[in-house]
This record gives structure tokens, sequence and C-alpha cells, in this order.
């Protein structure tokens, strides 16, 4: 007999009739987030190439439901849940008011430990009062985690975050019943350890999270650029940004996997998300990236903004070990 799989992530063209099996489905277009069967969470970012619609099964019974301004679907030991705020106000105060949510949420609803988040939001880049939108979110972002009485170092879940085309504040998340592991990149600073000039409160997020389910370890990893230590390299040079991310990646990856990785391609069926900043880097990007990753890898490519100005792609993974 087959293992149960718990989560099981394709690519379709045409998302499914019916709800049957569907965790959730990650659908390009505007941030919506209901509870209509199965869970749709929106990508408010232009996919470049075929439109796919990203597809979450599993064998087990599915439960789906609505908390306040928070949609869900779980199965299992896993939890996936949306929230979608109007991007009314200071982006700080909305990150803020939707981690509560989030974290109160995942707690009682038995899923307490936080594997994944995605954060998206328009005009990352922008400032106002002088910090930028993304450094504003972290300081949001940062206050909620602490009141939840997070250490917020080593504790952290994976994340990414980047900037849409859409409106409002989208988050996304992931998590379990059971406790998580939470792994750093040996060449990076840990992102909750940036210095003060990325802004008054470092990024909350860890390099990757890893959990065991039914069918095998599940391993996020977060959103990935071309920074060493923690330092932006190669401004400008998409192919090179690709090299430096790849580099990260397999890093990461064998962090969490427990083995050390020669090439991404050793990574078996993952799952990789490519934020393009500029539409024109994509063939440069794509021919850099493709042969560095398995046969078997399947990619889904968007159009979104990194929150560092001088960062062209930013990549994620999932995968199964
Ligand atoms: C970096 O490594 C690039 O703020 O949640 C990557 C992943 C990045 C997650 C986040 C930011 C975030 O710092 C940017």
């Amino acid at each position: 007999m087959e293992a149960v799989q718990q989560l099981e992530i394709d690519y379709t063209t045409v998302v499914p009739e019916s709800a049957d099996g569907l965790l959730a489905v990650v659908v390009p277009g505007t941030i919506e987030a209901s509870v209509t069967s199965p869970l749709r969470i929106g990508l408010a970012m232009p996919v470049l190439g075929d439109a796919h619609a990203e597809v979450w099964r599993t064998d087990l019974p599915i439960e789906r439901g609505v908390d306040g301004a928070v949609v869900w679907s779980s199965a299992g030991d896993l939890l996936v849940g949306a929230i979608a705020v109007a991007d009314a106000g200071p982006i700080a105060a909305r990150a803020d008011d939707s981690y509560r949510s989030v974290i109160s949420f995942v707690r009682r609803a038995g899923f307490p430990n936080i594997l994944r988040l995605w954060n998206q939001f328009p005009r990352i880049l922008v400032q106002n009062d002088g910090l930028e939108r993304y450094q504003a979110f972290c300081t949001g972002r940062y206050a909620a985690f602490e009141s939840a009485g997070y250490s917020l170092e080593g504790d952290l879940p994976a994340a990414s975050a980047v900037g849409t085309s859409g409106d409002g504040l989208l988050v996304t998340v992931v998590a379990s019943r059971r406790s998580a592991g939470y792994f750093e990149n040996p060449r990076q600073v840990s992102a909750f350890h940036y210095p003060r000039q990325y802004g008054p409160k470092s990024p909350s997020f860890a390099r990757a999270s890893r959990v065991e389910t039914e069918g095998g370890a599940l391993i996020f990893v977060s959103g990935t650029a071309s920074i060493v230590g923690h330092v932006s390299l190669h401004c400008g040079d998409a192919a090179a940004q690709v090299d430096e991310t790849v580099e990260n990646l397999r890093l990461v990856y064998g962090a969490a996997a427990g083995r050390e990785l020669r090439s991404l391609r050793e990574a078996a069926g993952a799952l990789y998300r490519i934020y393009v900043k500029r539409e024109e880097d994509l063939e440069t990007i794509r021919e850099r990236f493709l042969p560095r990753i398995g046969d078997d890898a399947t990619c889904l490519w968007l159009r979104g903004d990194i929150c560092r100005a001088e960062l062209l792609v930013e990549v994620e993974m999932i995968g199964r070990e």
C-alpha cells in the first residue's frame, strides 16, 4: 500500500472542479482568500510563462473554516491559512494586526508550530516617513512575534516577502501540530541578526523549516537571493545573482535535509517559485537557473518586486526528504 500523503504539491493549467483532496489552490490573479471549496489563495503577481495553478493535494480528510479574517483548510497535522487585509493606513500596523490574528488563530486551532509564511503587498520599496514599506512591514511583524512570546532567534518560521502589483496585504501560513526544525545558512548572517542599516527591526524569518509528515519530511526554504553575509552581491547582474542564489539554496536545503548536496539536482522533485523583478531578465535567469536543478523539479515563474532595490531575482523551494 502506498503511504498516505499528507501534502503533495503539483502545478496544473486548469484548476480542478472538484474539491476532493484539495487542501488549497494557489491561483495567480487577484488577492483573494475565501472558504469556497477548496481554499483559493490568490497571487497578485503576473505569471511569466504558462499560467499555472499550484494545487495542494492530500489523501487525508480535509476540514475547512473561517476564523475572523483567517480562512483555513487542514488535513492531519498540517494547516494552511490565509488572511487578506486592505492596504489602508501604515503597513506596519497592517502587518502587526494580521500577524497577531494568524498567530493567535493557529494556536487556538491546535497547529501552533508555524512552518512557513508568505507575505505579499504592493509598493514594497516605496518610502513613507523615511522608511521603505518593507522596513515598516518588518517592524510590525517583529512587534507581533514579540508580543506573542517568540524569542525572535531560532524560533521563527521560513518566509518570503514580495512586492505585488495588487492592492492589500496577503499573508499565507502553513502550520503544524508537530514541532518544526528551523535552519540557517552558514554563509549568510541570519536575517533576524541583520544590522540596523537594513531597518529599525530585523526581518523575522528563518532560512528554512522542516517538519515530519506521514509521507516523509517536508522542507520549506525561504525566499533566497544573492546575499552573502548580509550584503547584496552582483548589483545589476542577473546571471551572477542566480549563481549566488543557487549556492545559498544548496547550503540551506542541505542544512534542513541533514545531508550535503553537491548540487540542487540532488533535491529530488523539488518545487521552486522564482520571483523576477524585471521581465527583460527572464530569459537570462531561466537559462542560468534551469540547468542547475533536476529534470524532475517544477518551477513557477512570477513577476514580483524583491525587498532590496538591487536584487533582481529571489527563489524559494519546497522539498521532500
Ligand atoms: C533576504 O535574504 C532577502 O522579510 O520575510 C527573503 C525571505 C527576504 C524572506 C522576509 C525577506 C524575507 O533578506 C529578502
